[in-house]
């Protein structure tokens, strides 16, 4: 367990919660061989948990995750400003970063698209998703 990858999973949140039983069955298929930091993301309560926390403590944690993370996986279709700024940290950490997002439904934003940095990984369907996190963890 303890070699396990850890994963910093980005999805929105206040951007927007349509994806959210994607990210839940995103985080559920990366939890069989890595590890997930960021559950919550998935969680269909989110907002309801989100009332103990300030949101100080919010950004501490996650930018402490992303400092403790091996790789980030962000799911990018809905956009989140959040994701994005999490995204900017992650890779001024230097933390390998992979952004997916479905093609066929948005452009993606041209400072990701544009940034050589990120590993960008256009899908157009769930089965196409679970196949690039199983290359991206092997
Ligand atoms: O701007 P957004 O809210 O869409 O940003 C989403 C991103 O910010 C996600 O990838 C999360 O990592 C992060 N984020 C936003 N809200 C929270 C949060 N709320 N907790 C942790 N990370 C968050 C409290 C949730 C609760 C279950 C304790």
């Amino acid at each position: 367990m303890s070699e396990r990858k850890k994963v910093y999973f980005a999805g929105s949140i206040r951007g927007g919660r349509a994806d959210a039983a994607l990210y839940r069955d995103m985080i559920d298929h990366i939890n069989k061989t890595a590890y997930v930091l960021t559950e919550h993301v998935g969680k269909k309560e989110v907002f309801e948990l989100e009332k103990d926390m300030t949101d100080r403590d919010i950004y501490e944690q996650d930018t402490a995750w992303i400092r403790e993370c091996d790789l980030v996986i962000a799911e990018c279709t809905r956009p989140s400003l959040g994701v994005g700024y999490e995204l900017a940290y992650a890779e001024h950490q230097k933390k390998p970063c992979h952004v997916l997002y479905r093609a066929n439904e948005v452009r993606l934003s041209a400072m990701l698209a544009g940034d050589p940095y990120y590993e960008i990984h256009p899908y157009s369907d769930h089965e196409e998703v679970f196949s690039i996190l199983d290359k991206i963890l092997s």
